[in-house]
């Protein structure tokens, strides 16, 4: 993986920061994606980790991954903990997700990533372009190359659909150099020219830094380095500004924020 050397990622970080105080949504705009702290105190974090092991360990589906005793990932996690969408409108993410995405704006799928010590993973450079869907049975024009997953239809989406989501990542453990950091390339969420930025290493503490990123912006992770004790558990919440899509389709799920999370 490329890495930006460290003077010009510190200024990239200083500036990012200095934007996001005035909740500024520049960086969003610009960059793809913007980091956000202090919005879960500690203990709202353990509770939300505590909650989630509880609910993983009782859960059997099929969409709960794992390897050797270990979970390392869910797709379908607002079935596993339906009360996570309650946190979501509970927060200041929901306000965030509303002045990205409009009134209408509504949850349509969350993933849990880990990385857990002995059992790490990596993905290469890629960008999030499907979506999950009712049923992929209809003819369209406007979705790609249907799928099943876990049991869940998905299919490619538009690029002026994937234009009107935004993914928030909660960070429950601390992700750095160590435990396979997620890297991006700023400004590839709007144009090719940019996939040839270089790419930025994000480091997050644990509990309160968080992460809010376009789904066409390229991103890869790295395996965590051996010997590493630390697991990075991420919850991925994908967000979406509206309720209707095209040609019949509909999202798998759509948890409206705004109001009182009513599923369509
Ligand atoms: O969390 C990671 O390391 C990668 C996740 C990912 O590939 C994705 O969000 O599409």
């Amino acid at each position: 993986m490329r890495n930006m050397d460290r003077t010009t990622q510190m200024q990239f970080e200083q500036q990012l920061d200095a934007d996001v105080s005035m909740w500024s949504l520049e960086s969003l705009q610009q960059h793809g994606f913007m980091m956000v702290k202090h919005v879960f105190e500690d203990d709202a974090v353990r509770t939300i980790a505590d909650q989630l092991d509880v609910a993983l360990r009782s859960f059997n589906e099929q969409s709960i991954l794992r390897s050797r005793g270990q979970t390392y990932g869910s797709r379908n996690l607002l079935d596993v903990l339906p009360t996570l969408a309650n946190v979501v409108m509970a927060s200041p993410l929901s306000r965030l997700a509303t002045l990205v995405l409009g009134d209408d704006v509504g949850i349509v799928r969350v993933l849990y990533f880990d990385k857990p010590p002995g059992r790490s993973w990596s993905v290469p450079w890629h960008k999030d372009q499907t979506i999950a869907v009712k049923s992929i049975d209809q003819p369209s024009t406007a979705f790609f190359k249907p799928t099943v997953k876990a049991g869940v239809p998905h299919v490619e989406a538009p690029t002026w659909l994937l234009e009107k989501m935004l993914t928030l990542r909660i960070h429950l453990d601390a992700m750095n150099a160590d435990n396979g950091p997620l890297s991006v390339i700023p400004g590839s969420h709007g144009s090719h020219e940019n996939e040839l930025a270089e790419p930025v290493e994000l480091h997050a503490d644990a509990g309160d830094v968080k992460l809010a990123m376009r789904p066409l912006l390229s991103h890869a992770s790295t395996l965590s380095r051996a010997g590493i004790a630390a697991h990075r558990r991420v919850i991925h919440i994908e967000l979406a500004g509206t309720a209707e899509l095209p040609d019949g389709y509909e999202w798998h799920s759509f948890v409206r924020l705004n109001n009182g999370g009513h599923a369509r």
